[in-house]
């Protein structure tokens, strides 16, 4: 695949766990130096969190994708059926250059890099993901967002021969989400096309999915083959199957509980059947960098 990293060195070099494992020592090496930047891949985004990641076998094993069934093992069990090349992405709507462009063509225009995310599904489970990936911004800009333009809407694969879960109706398919326009514009939002350095396995979103790190896990959009640029707020999935349980915004917030069970605190996947729950951060952590985009509207409400 062309991704082009920003730097010459690629993951290919190494395995990328390895290297993965490298960096971090390297980066703890570093600042016992008191050294100031490192240079390439082993340089860590100002974005991500040095929290330890889940393993690969966690993050690959343990999903949402309701497509291939709605068990936390059958993406993994059923998602090989899905055939990802070619894959075209319908891009409209409010856009300067709407057309559709396969992703091997939008990856030769965008520039990978690694992200190392909190992850908070609505459920109150939690992972930290080594996420690679382009911010969305990148690729609204290349297509030219028009200034009438709001909200992007996305919209999952609907092709039941390989998506065994969509025999059922537990969604309305295809699975739908939306933001709004300064949200997908913000440098947190990434398109994710890998994982610990290797191409995202199709259990996860391939071959490209959205990431929302400061939003319940449900925004963050698998396998996404178009995106519209619209001046209304598009539809959401969970929130038109349940929507006194799920809003559109749908920030993660501990004080705002869910019906049925507390926010104030989530399970980390991998710590173990003890393991103490930890709190839920406000946005997720990502507070500073986002609460400016909701100020006036009442954060101990549900949206
Ligand atoms: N198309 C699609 N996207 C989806 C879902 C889904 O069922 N279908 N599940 C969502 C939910 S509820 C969560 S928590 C995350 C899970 O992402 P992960 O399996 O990569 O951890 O994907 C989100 N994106
Ligand atoms: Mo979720």
């Amino acid at each position: 695949m062309a991704n082009r990293y920003k730097s010459d060195l690629t993951w290919d070099d190494v395995t990328p766990e390895g290297i993965f494992l490298i960096r971090r020592k390297f980066i703890a090496g570093a600042a016992a130096l008191g050294m100031g930047s490192i240079a390439g891949p082993a340089m860590a985004s100002k974005y991500s969190t040095d929290e330890e990641p889940n393993t690969w076998e966690e993050i690959t094993s343990y999903n949402n994708f309701y497509e291939f069934g709605t068990g936390k093992g059958d993406p993994k069990e059923h998602a090989h059926m899905l055939t990802t090349a070619p894959w075209p992405i319908e891009i409209g709507g409010l856009v300067e250059k709407p057309g559709t462009y396969d992703f091997t063509e939008i990856m030769n225009e965008m520039t990978v890099e690694e992200r190392i995310y909190r992850f908070r599904c609505v459920e109150a489970w939690s992972m930290i993901i080594p996420w690679n990936g382009f911010e969305l911004a990148d690729l609204l800009n290349f297509v030219g967002v028009k200034p009438e333009a709001k909200y992007v809407a996305f919209e999952t694969l609907v092709r039941p021969e390989e998506m065994i879960g969509q025999a059922w109706n537990t969604v309305p398919w295809p699975y739908r989400e939306g933001l709004r326009l300064d949200e997908a514009m913000h440098p947190l939002t990434i398109m994710a096309t890998g994982l610990y350095g290797k191409t995202i396995p199709n259990q996860n979103g391939a071959p490209m999915r959205l990431v929302v790190p400061w939003k319940y896990g449900f925004k963050s959009i698998k396998s996404i083959v178009k995106i519209t640029l619209t001046d209304t707020q598009p539809p959401n999935s969970w929130n038109q199957i349940l929507p006194n349980e799920y809003g559109f915004y749908s920030n993660v917030n501990p004080k705002v509980d869910h019906p049925r069970w507390s926010q104030a605190s989530e399970r980390r996947v991998g710590g173990g059947l003890f393991a103490k729950r930890i709190p839920t951060l406000m946005f997720n952590g990502y507070e500073d960098e986002v609460a400016s985009m909701y100020e006036g509207m009442d954060l101990r409400k549900f949206y």
